[in-house]
């Protein structure tokens, strides 16, 4: 037992270096902010700004898609911060084309609070949900 509790404190002081050497985490967006069964984007980060989300599963092109509650600009090469509450499992995949065709993907669940530290800010411009 005392060498279990060693152990245990061990771990703890590791995690807690861990913890404190570590860049600093993405922040959660708040709750209900994404609805289960959709992934959302917002032009600007830390979830902020006009809006938009998708619940169908397949291929997106953002060109021309407008943001939710605005009078201008759309998705494409402007999202920089998303949420990925779409089934439990899966993976969304995102594409910037003009970038050489690179891609970045997010599991679900999960999220991405600035993705301008992620080199992804304004980029996307074709998805497929799910
Ligand atoms: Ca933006």
């Amino acid at each position: 037992m005392r060498r279990l509790l060693t152990t245990m404190g061990l771990v703890a002081v590791l995690l807690t270096g861990l913890a404190v050497n570590a860049a600093p985490a993405s922040a959660a967006p708040p709750n209900n902010a994404c609805p289960y069964y959709h992934l959302c984007f917002w032009r600007d980060t830390h979830y902020q700004g006009p809006t938009r989300d998708f619940y169908y599963c397949g291929f997106e092109d953002l060109w021309g898609l407008p943001w939710l509650r605005t009078v201008w600009g759309d998705v494409d090469n402007d999202t920089s911060s998303l949420v990925n509450n779409q089934t439990s499992g899966t993976t969304s995949v995102f594409w910037d084309v003009e970038g050489g065709r690179a891609s970045l993907s997010q599991h679900s669940y999960g999220y991405r609070d600035n993705l301008v530290i992620d080199g992804w800010n304004d980029r996307i411009s074709y998805i497929l949900v799910c």
